[in-house]
């Protein structure tokens, strides 16, 4: 999920590349403002942290977030690899919060910590689910040429 910060930079087409370049396909997107129950049910492991509210608030006040589905081979390690550690002083500069994270708060993206977890994170951001690309697609889109 690309964080109000990464959309207000203007980062949406830099993620994306980074993925697709990496061969992975996306099945899902939406540009979305988020209400304070999906953020509190999607933040809900820190439920007890000192940063709960402040993290809500900042992902329901500070405009839109863009949620993305993602797959392919270890896409999950690989995407949190990609990201680096939460607090952006602590990243290798070559990883998205690393070149583009202004503070712990305002790390441009969020990466699920699990195959599992996606899934969970999957069925709350997408109740419609994927898109299922039909496989013959790739026989068939060129036939129009
Ligand atoms: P992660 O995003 O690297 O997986 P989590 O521990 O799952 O980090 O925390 C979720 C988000 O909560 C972080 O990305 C960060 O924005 C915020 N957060 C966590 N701990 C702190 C903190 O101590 N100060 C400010 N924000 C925090
Ligand atoms: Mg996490």
């Amino acid at each position: 999920m690309i964080k109000p910060d990464g959309v207000q930079t203007r980062l949406i087409p830099e993620i994306i590349n980074r993925f697709e370049e990496k061969h992975f396909s996306l099945k899902g997107m939406k540009l979305m403002s988020v209400e304070r129950g999906l953020a509190e049910k999607h933040y809900e492991d820190l439920s007890g942290e000192h940063v709960f509210r402040r993290l809500v608030d900042y992902i329901v006040s500070s405009g839109p977030v863009v949620a993305m589905i993602w797959e392919g081979k270890n896409v999950v390690e690989t995407v949190r690899e990609m990201i680096g550690p939460t607090r952006p002083s602590d990243c290798e500069y070559a990883t998205i919060r690393g070149e583009f994270g202004i503070d712990k708060i305002r790390n441009v993206i969020h990466g699920s910590d699990s195959v599992e977890i996606a899934n969970k994170e999957i069925a709350l951001w997408f109740p419609e689910g994927p898109v299922h690309w039909d496989k013959k697609i790739n026989n068939y889109w060129n036939k129009f040429d």
